[in-house]
């Protein structure tokens, strides 16, 4: 498994309501980092979530990020992703990918 961080902002006038991500041929879900009652640290997949216009969403560690499954072997320096946005088109972006010994 393998986590993607960034930054999104929304520079539209409208709120957007992210959906869902697709990074094909590699399996990716949103998730979020929280703290159970017990103190542990748990994952969690987010279903959507709203970017309000003119804000920013940063993924950190420790609060959102991008789960990726299946990296292994595979040889771009770049994954092209999509978030796929309510009533509106996906909106493309993309991961450089950086290996860790
Ligand atoms: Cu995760």
């Amino acid at each position: 498994m393998t986590s993607g961080y960034m930054s999104i902002r929304n520079n539209t006038d409208a709120v957007l309501q992210v959906s869902g991500i697709d990074c094909s041929p590699i399996r990716a879900e949103v998730h979020e980092t929280k703290m159970t009652l017990e103190g542990t640290m748990k994952m969690e997949k987010i279903v959507s979530f709203f970017l309000n216009p003119g804000t920013s969403t940063i993924f950190t560690p420790g609060g959102k990020h991008v789960m990726l499954w299946g990296l292994d072997g595979y040889e771009e320096k770049q994954l092209n992703c999509n978030f796929l946005i309510s009533n509106q088109a996906p909106i493309k972006f993309a991961f450089s990918i950086k290996y860790r010994g």
